[in-house]
């Protein structure tokens, strides 16, 4: 590798910061029941304080995405969270409205055919606004659980145009600086069609919105065998790339750590970001963010999994040859230009990265420095503790 390259991968590792979940800290489960971890968070305070340990141990992640009803309670004043935050060395990001949970949401939120849902997910919706504006996050996540399960259930251009109008509205209502991040997703809880099915739908969404929404790709989010790089190279191109949920899977939502299943894809995501980069001159404003739940891993042990899977796959990406490759696409040398990308990807970037954290002055192997602190045991005892102080349910033995 040479000096100019290592220069690269050092100042592109700096600019690479990467949201965490507050939900990622809690207990989730699936449909079919959930374990317990003792260690897990239930407090806002909890989940902050094991995002702020994910910061202390990477460096690489220093806000944290909440959402709403998870996080805030009703009639709190949210200002008190930042200075939560603050404490544990991290800063409140994404605010992430809940249109989904309450009954009311059977037959959908902005899309329902029950004009009290559409207006309970707005008025909700103009709440979290204000909860950022207090917070002074930048970013408004939108992802609806929308959809039908049946043909001919609704009318789904109704439901777009119903739709349309709530993201103008609710574009509008927010602060100068603020971004609207409009999600997509295809299934689930929609079996029949989802209202936000894909990228085009979700770009079509956030232009009729206003100049400040953009769209975010959930790299989990995707029929099997989608080409995400593609997605996100178009996106990029057209200015309209707001930014990523991180997770991998092997089937559809999984919600696993990045680069578990597929590390080359998540290469390929870094590849035409970096390239967008070296065309234009310009590095693309995206926010980068983790959505996953750690179901059997501790959580902040697969947290850090994915932010180091994340800055390995990032770095290689910075490697391509991006000369030599311009010059095999043109002589249409396709073996040489794919091997542009393949020997990126297989270089070793570990004492790159390595070198990376000794200058942030963090551990070099942060799961291992994680499990020598005796972070997760405290955790486990104290917060066994709070919730038996609270009387709620216990958790199992922290594995
Ligand atoms: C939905 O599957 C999703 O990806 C959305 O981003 C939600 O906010 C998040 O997961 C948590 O349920
Ligand atoms: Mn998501």
């Amino acid at each position: 590798m040479t000096h100019a390259q290592e220069t690269r991968v050092l100042e592109a590792l700096d600019g690479f910061m990467i949201e965490l979940p507050s939900w990622g800290f809690a207990d989730t489960g699936t449909r079919f029941g959930k374990f317990y971890q003792a260690a897990a968070a239930s407090t806002l305070e909890e989940k902050l304080a094991d995002a702020g340990e994910v910061h202390r141990l990477t460096a690489a992640c220093p806000s944290v995405a909440v959402h709403v009803l998870w996080d805030f309670t009703a009639g709190e004043d949210p200002t008190s969270t930042s200075a939560v935050a603050a404490k544990y060395g991290v800063r409140i990001g994404a605010i992430n409205p809940n249109v989904f949970q309450d009954q009311v949401y059977k037959l959908g939120s902005f899309c329902s055919p029950d004009p009290s849902a559409r207006k309970m997910a707005l008025d909700h919706t103009l709440e979290s606004i204000e909860i950022g504006r207090a917070v002074g996050s930048t970013l408004l996540s939108m992802w609806l659980a929308d959809g039908t399960n049946y043909p001919g259930q609704d009318n789904i251009v109704r439901r777009k145009r119903d739709l349309e109008a709530a993201f103008k509205t609710i574009h509008d209502a927010m602060p100068p600086g603020m971004t609207l991040l409009v999600e997509y997703k295809p299934f689930e809880p929609g079996f029949y069609h989802t209202d936000i099915a894909d990228w085009g739908m979700a770009y079509v969404l956030a232009r009729h919105a206003g100049p400040h929404a953009r769209v975010l790709v959930d790299t989990g989010h995707h029929l099997p065998n989608a080409n995400i790089e593609h997605i996100v190279a178009y996106l990029l191109d057209e200015g309209m790339l707001g930014g990523f949920h991180f997770n991998d899977k092997k089937y559809a939502d999984d919600d696993l750590e990045l680069g578990t299943i597929d590390p080359y894809a998540v290469f390929r995501i870094f590849n035409v970001i970096a390239q967008h980069e070296f065309d234009t001159g310009v590095r693309p404003e995206i926010a980068y963010m983790v959505d996953q739940s750690h179901n059997l891993k501790p959580k902040i042990e697969a947290m850090l999994q994915t932010v180091d899977a994340a800055q390995t796959l990032f770095a290689k990406a910075q490697l391509v040859d991006r000369k030599a490759l311009a010059e095999h696409q043109a002589s249409g040398d396709i073996v040489m230009a794919e091997r542009c990308l393949v020997e990126a990807y297989q270089t070793d970037v570990r004492p790159l990265l390595a070198e990376w954290r000794r200058a942030k002055g963090v551990p070099t192997d942060p799961i291992q420095a994680h499990r020598e602190s005796g972070y997760a045991e405290r955790a486990a005892r104290d917060r066994s503790a709070a919730r038996a102080a609270r009387g709620e349910k216990q958790g199992g033995s922290y594995a």
